[in-house]
């Protein structure tokens, strides 16, 4: 239970010390009709990112898995990413790391924008009203970085400053997502404001080919727009590079 970890949340806690990914669980509770459950783990077996890539996911991370009914149109499930991002950037920068929001999903750290944390939302139902969204949320917090993947460019909380306290890190986060999921028009602005993409020249990696130009901004719910110096490019999912 949510006391059982010490945790005030606004959500209900399930803790699992060892689990294969918290959002294949989440899913399970989501089907099952259940909503506002925080499913928690201190080490996942077997977490996943976008595109089924695999996520490392190491004890003493913050791996965890929302499950919500939040009854919106599927077009809006992004803004939940988003404002999972922007959770996780705020309850960073209380514990003293300097993060910022890679669009639309990564949360970096330093000018080599080294990844501290990624979010892969799911989602099931009808275009005009979804079933439930499951919001992962993977921080590397108490985490060596020697634990994570060369090629992964990570880095983690323990690495910035030294380790914190997990329960304090992740209530912040979950309070910090509680008041931006009742307030869908919040996360957009406050996105804008944590986000290191913005005016910068990008390269992104669309279903529908390349798009090259300057990241002008991001609009409701979440698409990325970018100038390509001959038109103005809305996208809405993508694999987005920093060009120097
Ligand atoms: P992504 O597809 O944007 O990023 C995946 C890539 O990130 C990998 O290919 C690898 O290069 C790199 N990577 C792998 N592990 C780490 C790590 N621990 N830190 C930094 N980089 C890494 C991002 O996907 C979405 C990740 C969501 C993870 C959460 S954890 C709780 C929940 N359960 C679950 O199975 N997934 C989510």
């Amino acid at each position: 239970s949510a006391v059982a970890y010490g945790l005030e949340a606004p959500f209900e806690i399930e803790y699992h010390d060892s689990i294969d990914s918290t959002n294949r669980r989440a899913r399970e509770l989501a089907t099952d009709g259940r909503s506002d459950v925080a499913v928690l783990a201190d080490e996942q077996t077997g977490g996943r990112g976008r595109l089924d890539r695999a996520w490392a996911s190491p004890s003493g991370g913050v791996w965890l898995s929302l499950a919500l009914r939040p009854g919106v149109p599927i077009a809006h499930a992004p803004a939940f990413t988003l404002a999972a991002a922007v959770a996780v950037t705020r309850a960073a920068r209380e514990a003293g790391v300097d993060a910022r929001i890679k669009w639309p999903n990564d949360v970096v750290v330093g000018d080599d924008e080294r990844k501290l944390a990624g979010v892969l939302t799911e989602v099931e139902g009808e275009a005009d009203r979804v079933d439930w969204v499951v919001v992962g949320i993977g921080s590397n917090v108490n985490v060596d970085p020697a634990a994570l993947p060369d090629e992964a460019d990570a880095t983690s909380v323990q690495d910035a400053v030294g380790p914190v306290d997990r329960r304090a890190f992740t209530q912040r986060l979950l309070e910090e997502f509680d008041a931006l999921r009742r307030d869908l028009d919040a996360v957009v602005p406050a996105w804008r404001a944590d986000a290191t993409t913005l005016g910068k020249r990008v390269r992104v990696e669309t279903p529908g080919g390349t798009v090259e130009g300057e990241a002008v901004d991001v609009s409701f719910p979440g698409a990325l727009v970018v100038d390509t110096g001959e038109e103005r490019v809305t996208i809405t999912a993508g694999d987005c590079e920093h060009l120097r």
